[in-house]
């Protein structure tokens, strides 16, 4: 007899080949782009790094970490995304970073950016050695500054747990 088409037997066992492969990938696929998303916020952070070392050399301290606004992300964003008018040299100064659209967010909605990582929160960030208002000191970087992204989580731990989560990316690790 002259076999035409699938058996139902054999549907089966191709539907179940095809759960099983789908088991496998659609995991992998997911840590692929999750570990994309770790290293893209990683380099977000090197570039914040370079401008706010820069910053720091012509302005002689940390861009602060607060202002008027009220997420440290929105200060800094200001800080690096602005020129600044030095009086004593008669010189501007800055800006010290042309941001790309997915680096800028607006997280709480309201009028300030700021700098946010890939999974939309904004990077936190703490430095004591700025020229306006102090905080505290950095719990990781005392002398200089912390930066770092809640990872994927969206999530963080408080006071030394701070950006210190195994899928929080720092400045210090
Ligand atoms: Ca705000
Ligand atoms: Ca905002
Ligand atoms: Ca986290």
């Amino acid at each position: 007899m002259k076999k035409e088409g699938f058996t139902i037997l054999e549907m089966m066992a191709v539907i179940a080949i095809i759960a099983i492969l789908a088991g496998i990938l659609i995991p992998a696929v997911t840590t692929v782009r999750k570990n994309a998303n770790k290293v893209k916020a990683k380099a977000l952070i090197s570039h914040l790094v370079t401008a706010i070392e820069s910053y720091k050399s012509d302005a002689g301290f940390y861009p602060a970490d607060y202002i008027t606004v009220d997420l440290a992300s929105e200060a800094l964003y200001i800080y690096l995304t602005n020129r600044f008018y030095d009086s004593v040299a008669n010189e501007y100064y800055g800006p010290y970073i042309e941001p790309k659209t997915d680096w800028v967010g607006n997280s709480d909605g309201d009028g300030d950016s700021e700098f946010v990582d890939p999974w939309g929160n904004p990077y936190e960030y703490e430095a004591d050695t700025d020229a306006l208002v102090s905080t505290r000191p950095p719990f990781h970087n005392v002398y200089t500054f912390d930066i770092y992204s809640l990872g994927p989580d969206g999530v963080t731990g408080a006071g030394f747990a701070a950006g210190n989560q195994p899928d929080d990316i720092n400045n210090w690790k």
